[in-house]
């Protein structure tokens, strides 16, 4: 009996001291193999250690001067976690924090490109969110408008490509795209917005939410109208993506070219293909600037249930991707994924991780075309 059991001891501590091969180990960025002039590196980075930004990417706090000051940067991300401008399932306010879960694994050299987002001219970091009120929509909104304005007013940190550094928005619902567009207006005019949703969210602030109180027109479904109004955006910018029912039937279509928008609907993917709708898109925004603003309803809810107001019969995450990188070569000067609302997820985290590619594929179209004010 005591002669088994030390065999089973022994067999037990054999079993503990297999030594892998350090080509076992590798590092996340360049397949190095880890530990290479030291057995245990602990200075390598894996997918899973230290504090989640998006990709890994350097955190600085954007807001305030002192720490802002000496890092400079190209391109940042900002978390906007406001949903208290939706018509449907709230949630979104924790959208920044799921798509940067979701983006844990992003880097490396794309296949279809070849290139690597993250070893380019541009200098990417994560700004964190904006530390908006959740209490008082006006004040919030009033929070992200300033955030935006002193982020994007920071110097750039590689000048010789554009001076004003760019913005990624991570939502947040639809209306945190209002502050953006206030925001990229005082730096470059009015710009064509090529917004990928499955509402038109142009509706007039009297008929949605205004008739309530004056600040209850200000929501995901009337930024747009607003940012018209405001003189943010060109005539020239498109829908992609449409299908929900509008509610005034030719009112409201009415009034959505009359804010400047063409539309694409979903089911004309089918009969246009993915180059019919890049095409369409290129023709509509021209030479001019753009924002790409990506509300995640513009997928199926198979492929992002985790969203306020999911309209079934959308596109595929591949075919949304496909549509965005072939953009390449327009002068994006901004762009945001939004109303992402992780408690709706499933288990595998089906929305955050396509939200997160959708963020990557932004962030390629900006790093291959820089832009100057
Ligand atoms: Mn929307």
């Amino acid at each position: 009996m005591f002669k088994s059991a030390l065999l089973a001891l022994s067999t037990l501590s054999s079993a503990r001291e297999i030594v892998f091969p350090p080509v076992a180990a590798v590092h996340p960025a360049g397949q190095f193999p880890l530990g290479h002039h030291d057995p245990v590196d602990i200075t390598s980075g894996s997918q899973f250690s230290g504090l989640t930004t998006f990709a890994h990417l350097p955190y600085v706090n954007c807001f305030v001067d002192e720490e802002a000051n000496t890092q400079r940067y190209d391109i940042a991300f900002l978390g906007a976690p406001f949903d208290t401008g939706v018509t449907g399932r709230p949630g979104a306010r924790y959208g920044p924090g799921g798509i940067r879960l979701g983006s844990r694994r992003l880097g490396g050299w794309n296949i279809y490109t070849g290139e690597n987002v993250f070893e380019s001219w541009a200098k990417l970091v994560d700004c964190g969110d904006a530390p908006l009120t959740w209490l008082d929509n006006t004040v919030a909104l009033k929070q992200l408008d300033q955030a935006h304005k002193v982020v994007s007013s920071r110097p750039a940190n590689s000048t010789e490509k554009g001076r004003v550094p760019r913005i990624i928005t991570l939502g947040g619902d639809h209306t945190t795209t209002l502050s953006a567009l206030r925001s990229t207006h005082e730096k470059w005019g009015p710009v064509s917005v090529i917004h990928f949703d499955s509402h038109i969210d142009t509706w007039d602030p009297e008929v949605l939410g205004g008739g309530v109180s004056h600040y209850a027109g200000v929501n995901h479904g009337t930024f747009l109208h607003l940012a018209h109004e405001e003189g943010l955006i060109r005539n020239t910018s498109i829908h992609v993506g449409i299908r929900a029912p509008v509610n005034r039937g030719k009112a409201d279509l009415r009034n959505d070219v009359r804010c400047g928008f063409d539309m694409i609907k979903a089911r004309d993917l089918d009969r246009l293909g993915i180059d019919g709708v890049v095409e369409q898109i290129k023709s509509r925004v021209g030479d001019s600037r753009v924002y790409i603003s990506v509300d995640i309803d513009v997928l199926d809810p198979a492929y992002a249930p985790a969203t306020g107001t999911a309209e079934p019969g959308g596109f595929t995450t591949r075919e949304l991707l496909s549509i965005l990188d072939a953009l390449r070569g327009l002068p994006v000067i901004g762009g945001d994924v939004v109303e992402v609302a992780p408690i709706y997820d499933t288990v595998a985290e089906t929305t955050t991780l396509g939200a997160a590619e959708v963020a990557n594929s932004l962030l390629a179209l900006m790093v291959a075309t820089p832009v100057s004010a």
